[in-house]
């Protein structure tokens, strides 16, 4: 009896195996696509912006469709080098500083099936479905980037039918485990760039946002507060390992980053709009009251005014709104 017993539980464990081996065999090749989600960025507390794609690294089968979910101002690009956002172009006989079509506008459309070679999301507009794609592709690694955001990267991996991966849900905490670690780590330079800022020795010298921070940008400026004399001068510098472009200037014009120019029978021609021109040249006086913008600062690059009268003048970065300074100017002794 016993020994009917224990036959019947092994033949019950290796039946049981079998249809196990067997349903998953079925699952996984009859299995019904599954929707994967990717951030595309994220926002932390004390202005950090994630630059990172969560999870970076993602496994599909065939078939499996993924929708990127944008935070910030990034695109979805499956290609090998980053394209530039800004260039120049000779437009009625005058060169001018354009954004880049190859990056503004998509080459895909949302839920297309994505066969391989280049891909553009194109860049975030307002109101526009999330960006998505079915994955149609033979199992291997594939790689995309953003363009505007230097090192911010992701990988699909396509795999076979009959290997198990891990379920969007899975994926979608992985992720979120993901871009709470950068904001964790962007928090702590956060901390330190501001006890920087306040045992600074020379006032007059901002620094703007962050740099090094790897998968993160902190938008803010290092001092938020700067103290002077009437007749001297603030530098502001955007680090050179920065990834973010910032400006300065009063006051503030937002969200017209771009001028479109119409071209019959083309796509509109990208000019630069008021928010990112450039108004006051570097080394410029500045009288209290008077506008001024700067234009866009690269990282590597810096910017001076002069502030010959006393009083308070208020500053703001155009592309980032939580980037707003005061310059305190002090009657010269
Ligand atoms: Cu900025």
């Amino acid at each position: 009896m016993r020994k009917y017993f224990k036959w019947v539980l092994a033949a019950a464990v290796m039946f049981g195996a079998a249809a196990g081996l067997f349903s998953s065999q079925l699952m996984a090749q009859d299995a019904e696509p599954q929707a994967f989600t990717v951030m595309a960025g994220g926002h932390g507390p004390g202005n950090v912006e994630v630059l990172a794609f969560a999870p970076q690294s993602l496994q599909v089968h065939r078939g499996d469709s993924i929708t990127w979910v944008v935070t910030g101002f990034h695109n979805i690009h499956f290609e090998n080098e980053p394209q530039p956002l800004v260039v120049m172009s000779e437009v009625n006989g005058q060169m001018m500083p354009l954004l880049n079509s190859a990056i503004a506008f998509p080459t895909i459309e949302t839920n297309a099936a994505y066969q391989g070679g280049d891909a553009n999301s194109g860049l975030p507009v307002e109101g526009a479905p999330p960006f998505s794609l079915v994955i149609d592709l033979e199992p291997g690694t594939y790689s995309y980037l953003c363009d505007i955001h230097p090192g911010m990267a992701g990988t699909v991996t396509v795999v076979a039918d009959d290997v198990t991966i891990p379920s969007p849900s899975q994926t979608t905490l992985q992720g979120a485990g993901e871009l709470g670690a950068t904001i964790g780590a962007a928090s702590v330079t956060l901390l330190e760039l501001e006890n920087q800022a306040i045992a600074q020795a020379d006032p007059h010298q901002v620094q703007l946002g962050s740099g090094g921070t790897g998968r993160a940008t902190i938008n803010e400026l290092f001092p938020f507060t700067t103290v002077i004399k009437a007749g001297e001068s603030v530098t502001w510098t955007n680090p050179a390992d920065s990834v973010e472009p910032h400006l300065v200037g009063w006051p503030p014009v937002r969200g017209q980053d771009v001028a479109p120019i119409e071209v019959e029978g083309q796509p509109p021609i990208l000019a630069m709009g008021p928010t990112l021109l450039p108004l006051t040249p570097s080394e410029s006086a500045i009288a209290l009251g008077e506008a001024f913008a700067s234009g866009i600062i690269e990282p590597g690059q810096s910017y001076t005014l002069t502030f010959t009268e006393p009083g308070v003048y208020s500053y703001t970065c155009n592309i980032h709104p939580a980037m707003n300074g005061t310059v305190v100017v002090q009657p010269a002794a």
